[in-house]
Parts: structure tokens; C-alpha cells; sequence
């Protein structure tokens, strides 16, 4: 078994809702156990690609981060994830568009892949508090106050709402 991150996000539709649905069926995936879930956050939509600066199109984003024990390979497990999203509706217009959920495998074990189809460590997590905060919350070893402290200026909130289950 495997210890992976995945971060949700959405911000169409019911997106806490779907947030919660996601990881519902997360835990239902084969050879798959959701361990713990951060708190459901509310956070600013940034246009990530520009190094998290800028703001992107849309309303607020709820995120949320998990952590996964899986026996599914990396590729699997993102396969699954895509599944996921296309359930729910996902829709790619253009990059960094508004969605109705979208599932990043962060981190999977200590792997470091770099294929066409994924990277790992996921290149732009350090960039983003709507993914350092939730997984700080849940694994407080993998994220420095010096990242933390690097994502500070963007806006995020907790909702005091529990999240898992
Ligand atoms: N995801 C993006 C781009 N921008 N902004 C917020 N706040 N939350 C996200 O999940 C998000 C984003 C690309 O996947
Ligand atoms: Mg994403
Ligand atoms: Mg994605």
C-alpha cells in the first residue's frame, strides 16, 4: 500500500457538494482507503500557470485535500480520478476554466515521475495555499513554514464545517 494526496477543487455547481461526493467514491475505488480529510476551505480562483499571482475567471473555489492508502499503481489511481471527474460532469473549455470538480494527484508515496501524462510531485502544489493549507492540516511533516509562509498573501478560508464522512 501506497500513501498519496489528492487535492479537490471545484467552484461550478454545487461545489461542496461534489467535493464530498468525490470523496465518497474515493473511498470505494479498489485496493483504496481515504485515511483522513482536511476541512472543506473557500478560496480565491488564481490563475496558477502565472506562479499563483493572478486572478483567474469564476467564483470562489471550495478545496479540500485527502489522504489516500492505495494499491493501485500511480497511473491507475489517476485513471480512477479522471473517472471521478468526468462523473461529474467535468468540462474542459480552456485551461484553468471554472469545473465542477477537479481531482490532482499531489503525491503519491516518495515516487518522482515525470511522464507525459503525470508529474510527481505535482509541479505547481508548493505554488498554491488552497493545496499547502489542507495538506498541512492532515500532514503537517511534508509542508515547511517556509512554504506555508510563500503562499501566505493568498486568500483562503477554513470553514469550521468537518469535512470527512
Ligand atoms: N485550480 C486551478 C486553477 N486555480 N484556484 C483555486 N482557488 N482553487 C483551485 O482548485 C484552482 C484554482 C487549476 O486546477
Ligand atoms: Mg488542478
Ligand atoms: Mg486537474
Amino acid at each position: 500500500m501506497v500513501r498519496a494526496y489528492v487535492a479537490l477543487g471545484a467552484n461550478l455547481g454545487d461545489a461542496a457538494a461534489a467535493l464530498r461526493r468525490a470523496v465518497e467514491t474515493m473511498g470505494k475505488l479498489p485496493k483504496t482507503q481515504v485515511l483522513q480529510s482536511s476541512s472543506l476551505y473557500k478560496t480565491a480562483p488564481l490563475d496558477t500557470d502565472s506562479g499563483g499571482e493572478l486572478p483567474a475567471p469564476g467564483e470562489d473555489y471550495f478545496n479540500a485535500v485527502v489522504e489516500l492508502d492505495t494499491g493501485l499503481t500511480a497511473p491507475d489511481l489517476l485513471t480512477h480520478l479522471q473517472k471521478i471527474e468526468q462523473q461529474a460532469g467535468r468540462e474542459r473549455p480552456y485551461r484553468n476554466a471554472p469545473r465542477t470538480l477537479d481531482l490532482d494527484l499531489l503525491l503519491y508515496g516518495s515516487a518522482r515521475i515525470d511522464s507525459v501524462r503525470l508529474i510527481l510531485p505535482h509541479p505547481r502544489m508548493w505554488q498554491r495555499a488552497f493545496v499547502l493549507l489542507p495538506l498541512a492540516e492532515i500532514a503537517p511533516g511534508l509542508v515547511s513554514s517556509l512554504r506555508l509562509a510563500a503562499v501566505e498573501h493568498q486568500r483562503i478560508e477554513r470553514l469550521s464545517e468537518p469535512f470527512l464522512r
